[in-house]
């Protein structure tokens, strides 16, 4: 993960587990993080076999003596999660049947979380998915960024200023809609896939489940699914949406969320995928105008990269937009049978 540091934990009797670094930086609320999580965890668990998902597998904590589930050590926060055998992870994936199967997994975690009892969670990191404000932060950053970085950046931010009114109504669009409980950032990568079936299993990372808006997880997972291998692809041919991938997962989530959600909101997940891209090509520049302090990065100018590619990602999804919305009312059509 870019936020958190993760590590395979092998005991001397054989027994696997997984444990985090929580970023407090990112996360300052860790009580109020941890709590999210156990709520999450004790939902889907109660709810998966009434809804006969049993196949659905679900991250567990494992709890200190004092039953608590992290510890502060050391200036650090930590936590253990029991290691899930038999399943792995990919950063992208080829089959269209798995992507299917990824949208419907997404769309079976939404489900659980947002029907019967409402519950109540806390917010891990506040305006998340707030776009106008992530510009507002992106042209702080670049007021006060060093002569090399703006310049260098000025392109890029450019062409993410340019859609500053395009993003202002759409979050106020948004905002007439209703709030869910949604995962908030569903990369490919946070899908478990069973290791001898291929089936998509689970959803992993709940740090930042709390209320939202289902457009940004649908939005986000196609971004991942059916955009570049790489987040900072630099290779121009290498950046684009494919539409295939897209219709795929969105075949498979709009049959898993049917009965939970409303076609007006159906109807504002296209020009998501645009926004969850500009969004996150704000972030990185950012996060590259003030001195990598956020995302992890593996090299000098990573951000960078990654802000460049996620821009040419979205004039890409503008360019397919018309398609995008035809082919997403298609599949809401057919899956309402309207
Ligand atoms: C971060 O930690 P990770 O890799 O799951 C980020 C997401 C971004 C993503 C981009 C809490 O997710 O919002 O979309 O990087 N998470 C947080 O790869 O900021
Ligand atoms: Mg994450």
């Amino acid at each position: 993960g870019n936020i958190n540091m993760t590590y395979k934990i092998i005991c001397s009797n054989g027994k696997k587990y997984i444990l985090q670094r929580i970023n407090n930086t990112v996360f300052t609320d860790v009580d109020g993080l941890m709590e999210n999580i156990e709520k999450t965890t004790e939902r889907l668990m109660a709810l998966k076999t009434q809804k006969s998902l049993d196949k659905m597998q679900v991250i567990k904590i494992k709890s200190t003596r004092d039953g608590r589930s992290f510890v502060f050590f050391n200036g650090k926060y930590y936590r253990v999660y029991e290691f899930m055998k038999g399943c792995q992870t990919f950063s992208y994936v080829s089959s269209l049947a798995r992507i299917a199967d990824a949208g419907r997994t997404f769309g079976d975690f939404f489900t659980l979380l947002n029907t019967g009892e409402p519950i109540s969670l806390n917010c891990t990191i506040r305006d998340f998915h707030n776009t106008p404000l992530r510009l507002q932060k992106l042209e702080q950053s670049f007021e006060k960024a060093p002569k090399t970085h703006k310049k260098r950046a000025k392109c890029v931010y450019d062409y993410i200023c340019e859609n500053k009114k395009r993003v202002d109504l759409y979050h106020k669009k948004l905002k007439r809609l209703p709030v869910r409980i949604v995962h908030n950032d569903t990369k490919i990568s946070n899908i478990a896939f069973d290791c001898d079936t291929g089936e998509a299993i689970g959803v992993l990372d709940l740090d930042t489940v709390m209320p939202g808006y289902p457009a940004f997880d649908f939005a986000d997972a196609v971004r991942s699914i059916a955009g570049p291998t790489r987040e900072d692809e630099r290779s121009h041919d290498l950046v684009s949406l494919n539409v295939d991938r897209y219709e795929a997962f969105a075949d498979g989530y709009l049959q898993s969320v049917k009965n939970e959600i409303t076609k007006s909101e159906v109807m504002l997940f296209p020009e998501a995928v645009f926004q969850i891209t500009v969004e996150l090509a704000a972030r990185f520049l950012t996060d590259y105008l003030d001195g990598n302090i956020y995302f992890n990065t593996e090299y000098e100018d990573q951000n960078f990269y990654r802000a460049t590619c996620q821009a040419s990602l979205a004039a890409d999804i503008d360019s397919k937009m018309k398609t995008l919305k035809e082919v997403a009312y298609n599949a809401y059509k057919t899956t309402n049978h309207v």
